[in-house]
């Protein structure tokens, strides 16, 4: 497992002490109030799953999308920070006219795409796969210099059970933590180290792997990032922060173990199951996200497009 940083289990059970809050209120940082994200949709049916982030959206078909309806499914998408849609019949071609609307798309630099649309990668686990792709908490491409705005995914096969997603709201994350805390995390940039091979691809033999050539890079991106579109302060803190800016590895291993641990408490996320047909896209800016490897022997397979990011981390 390609996990870097130690993990105690102690602190994933119980989070973090040495981030409680100063209310004094007990041993865990509590989330800020969950902020109203309700609206009325002229077009959208939508269902939050969870406290801090989540949401289905029913009513619409991503195949015949105007621009009214988009317009309220980029507002979903930012109040809820990973959205989900059922039942969708898409071919490729459709498919990546929906990715086209949320901005320039991103070529996964590690595998190669479809033949025929290289643009949309196949993440696919089969019976004869070791690990499943995306398996660890982090945020794609979080090294780049201009890391992606979103990801989505198309589910063509499921297995019986399994194989959900899940996420974490890195805004819920900032949120909780202390004022202190915040003080120091606002002033942290944090080096995303890239790498010339990912390890698990080992693990993956049904996916075709290829050099990332120059998208091998490492970035300082600040810890506490700004989104865009909510002014909203997020923990940026994926699995490829190596070290602090200014800081030694050593120096900075302590803190970025615990704010990993911290950003992935159970209250800040949600959970996401697919069918086939789901279309589920997340916002890379404030979310991480975690493939649950718990469908040995099954297969899974979706289609997956990544949009860029329009401004590097502020
Ligand atoms: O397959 C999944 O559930 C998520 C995989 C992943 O990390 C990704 O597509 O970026
Ligand atoms: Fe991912």
């Amino acid at each position: 497992m390609p996990f870097r940083e130690p993990q105690s289990f102690a602190m994933i059970a119980t989070g973090p002490p040495a981030l409680a809050t100063d209310s004094g209120e007990g041993p865990h940082a509590m989330a800020a109030p969950v902020a109203s994200v309700t609206r009325d949709y002229r077009f959208l049916e939508v269902h939050p799953v969870a406290g801090s982030l989540g949401a289905e959206v029913l009513g619409v078909d991503l195949g015949r999308l105007d621009d009214d309806v988009f317009d309220e499914i980029y507002a979903a998408f930012v109040a809820h920070q990973v959205i989900m849609f059922r039942d969708q019949e898409l071919t490729p071609d459709q498919f990546l006219a929906f990715g086209r609307r949320w901005g320039e798309i991103q070529i996964y630099p590690y595998a190669e795409g479809l033949p025929s649309h290289p643009e949309i990668l196949e993440v696919v686990r089969t019976e004869q796969d070791a690990i499943a792709f995306g398996n660890l908490w982090h945020i794609d491409g979080s090294n780049y210099a201009i890391p992606p705005k979103a990801t989505m995914l198309y589910a063509l096969e499921v297995p019986p059970a399994g194989g959900d997603t899940m996420f974490a709201s890195m805004y819920a994350a900032y949120d909780a933590l202390s004022s202190g805390m915040k003080a120091v995390a606002d002033t942290l940039k944090g080096l995303n180290v890239g790498e010339r091979q990912l390890a698990f691809f080992s693990g993956i033999k049904s996916m075709t792997q290829k050099d990332p050539g120059d998208m091998v890079v490492s970035t300082l991106h600040p810890v506490a990032r700004t989104h865009p579109d909510t002014g909203r302060k997020s923990l940026f803190v994926g699995h490829r922060i190596e070290k602090f800016d200014g800081f030694t590895p050593a120096e900075s291993a302590p803190l970025i173990a615990c704010l990993r641990s911290h950003a992935l408490r159970p209250e800040f996320t949600c959970r996401l199951g697919w069918r086939v047909g789901s279309l589920g896209i997340w916002d890379n800016r404030c979310t991480q996200h975690y493939a649950v490897d718990d469908y040995v022997g099954h297969r899974r397979r979706m289609h997956r497009i990544t949009v860029k990011g329009d401004e590097a981390p502020y």
